[in-house]
């Protein structure tokens, strides 16, 4: 019979389901892999996992007979792509469910980048209204130059958000996008230097690794600002914890980190950032479509072997 194993703590929800509907396997912690995978591993047909886990090559090899990985979430970086394909490996996610909240969340942090409303909380809570008068000036968002790097769903509903704010449009991906309107750059450094606003929408994995480099993160320059709701490796995190401290950089939104949950200990003092627990599509509506989707691939593929939404590395 194929089993179904989850692999990291998965939402309650899904991981509920996953026991109560498929008597699921559970990878366990790190020292008892080896002889739970030696015992269940050549059994597992199916894993479910999500973007903050995956499945690395050492997992992929202890098990044989794998034909799918079912991601909760758009992103699958964390599993090796490359080494599943090589397998006949095929893979989901969760796409397009969740584009609008992600891409609200990048408005939100734009927003509270710009204006400083999370820092003025902090102020009137804290009774500096009361004992220090009018909080200090923030920087107009409508009218701002916005480059996206990365068009795609997550990086056009952005784009479509911030034409309500009468921001002209930049991008960079790694082609151009037939059909927009927005102006094409050929390099995330020409993006970045014709921006006031640089929003990071891509997917993370090998492709982008680094891609804001110090050299973008420079281009940008001192009154430009950076908000990141996609992966915080495609970002020189030491390079922008620099120039933020020292003056290189306006301000930045993150929603995502390097090593999450770690936050650099310098940003924390920084009022110039605003910092969020990777949350963009962290809604109680946008999580069950996720699930849903989540165990609908799951369901297609011990039905009738075929994923609903496989990602485009694996797509026949
Ligand atoms: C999820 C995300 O919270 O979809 C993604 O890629 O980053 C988030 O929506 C995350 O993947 C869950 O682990």
């Amino acid at each position: 019979m194929t089993r179904v194993l989850q692999v990291g703590a998965l939402k309650p929800a899904l991981a509920e389901a996953l026991a109560s509907s498929y008597d699921a396997l559970v990878l366990p912690a790190p020292h008892e892999q080896a002889a739970f995978l030696t015992e269940h591993g050549p059994s597992i047909g199916v894993v479910v996992t999500s973007g903050r886990f995956g499945v690395d090559r050492a997992l992929l090899d202890a098990l044989p007979e794998l034909g799918a990985i079912v991601n909760f979430g758009v992103g699958y970086d964390s599993t090796d792509v490359a080494a599943a394909v090589e397998r006949g490996v095929v893979i989901s996610n969760t796409p397009d469910v969740l584009t609008d909240c992600v891409a609200d969340t990048a408005l939100g942090l734009t927003i509270d980048t710009l204006r400083g409303l999370a820092a003025a909380d902090r102020y009137v809570r804290s009774g500096g209204w009361e004992s220090g008068g009018d909080y200090p000036l923030t920087r107009r968002v409508t009218g701002r130059r916005v480059g996206i790097l990365g068009l795609g769903r997550i990086g056009q509903a952005i784009a479509t958000r911030f034409e309500g704010f009468a921001c002209p449009i930049g991008y960079h991906s790694r082609r151009e996008v037939p059909g927009t309107s927005y102006r094409y750059h050929a390099t995330p450094r020409d993006l970045a230097a014709a921006s006031d606003i640089l929003v990071v929408a891509t997917s993370g994995g090998p492709a982008s690794n680094g891609l804001v480099d110090r050299s973008v993160l420079e281009a940008l320059g001192t009154e430009g600002y950076l908000i990141n709701i996609a992966r915080g490796s495609v970002v020189d995190e030491d390079a922008l914890v620099e120039l933020l401290r020292d003056g290189g950089l306006a301000g930045a939104g993150l929603d995502v980190f390097a090593k999450e949950p770690r936050v650099p200990e310098e940003l924390l003092a920084l009022d110039n950032v605003v910092l969020l627990p990777h949350l963009a599509s962290g809604t109680v509506e946008t999580r069950a479509d996720m699930t849903r989707l989540t165990l609908d691939n799951l369901a297609a593929w011990l039905r009738d072997g075929r994923l609903l939404t496989p990602i485009p590395e694996v797509r026949g």
